[in-house]
């Protein structure tokens, strides 16, 4: 019989102890803090953000250096724009010295050279033609070999591309501005060149709008050689 309670005996105190293991206790207190960490690597870089508004405009600059002089222009009788003058071919009055006592119209006009007069005339009826003729001459001949000039009758002296405004022309193009007309209807070439006649100056046919009625033209003239 005591055998057999000491063999309960530790049976109950085997189950005890199991059971201590199987039923959790109460919580315990809260441990103290654990140290930090170590820090984490750096995350990767973000997204590019939009471009932000454009800054006001800055201040005015400073004023630059002075530029260099410009080269010396040509004298009106550096007729080869040597520089020098030239007693040979530059001394047209022959004096010994070339200086502005030799600058004078040339015996032909030169390239570029731009030349301007006026004209004017009546036409009074009753006329046994339908038109009457004007003239104009060049202060000096044009170069030979000059294409005959184009010409440009501009009524009312309106300009076009050709002839941009009285006293000018456009290379090549002789522009009647006729800025004071009383019934005229056109002007042209007619039968007023002759061989090389055109190289010293002009003659135009201008044509009444009506025939029976009296009129007039007084005109500019431009050309410049090309
Ligand atoms: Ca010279
Ligand atoms: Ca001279």
């Amino acid at each position: 019989m005591a055998r057999a309670l000491s063999v309960v005996a530790v049976l109950l105190a085997v189950a005890a102890l199991a059971v201590n293991f199987v039923i959790a206790g109460p919580t315990g207190l809260t441990g103290a803090a654990g140290t930090n960490g170590t820090n984490g690597t750096n995350g990767a870089t973000g997204a590019t953000g939009a471009t932000g508004p454009t800054g006001a405009t800055g201040a005015v600059g400073a004023t630059g250096a002075t530029g260099p002089a410009g080269a010396n222009g040509i004298s009106c009788w550096d007729l080869n724009q040597n520089g020098v003058g030239d007693v040979a071919t530059e001394d047209l009055n022959g004096d010994g010295v070339v200086d502005v006592m030799d600058c004078t119209f040339p015996a032909v006009a030169r390239s570029g050279m731009t030349m301007s007069g006026e004209l004017s005339a009546r036409y009074v009826p009753p006329s046994a033609n339908f038109f009457f003729l004007v003239a104009g001459s060049y202060p000096m001949p044009l170069p030979v070999g000059t294409p005959v000039p184009t010409l440009d009758y501009r009524a009312g002296g309106t300009p076009d591309a050709s002839c941009p405004g009285i006293g000018t022309a456009v290379a090549g193009t002789l522009c009647i501005y006729a800025f004071n007309t009383n019934n005229i209807a056109n002007a042209n070439y007619g039968g007023g060149i002759s061989g090389n006649s055109y190289l010293y100056g002009f003659s135009l046919d201008v044509f009444p709008t009506v025939n029976a009625n009296p009129g007039w033209i007084i005109a500019n003239w431009a050309y410049t050689v090309p």
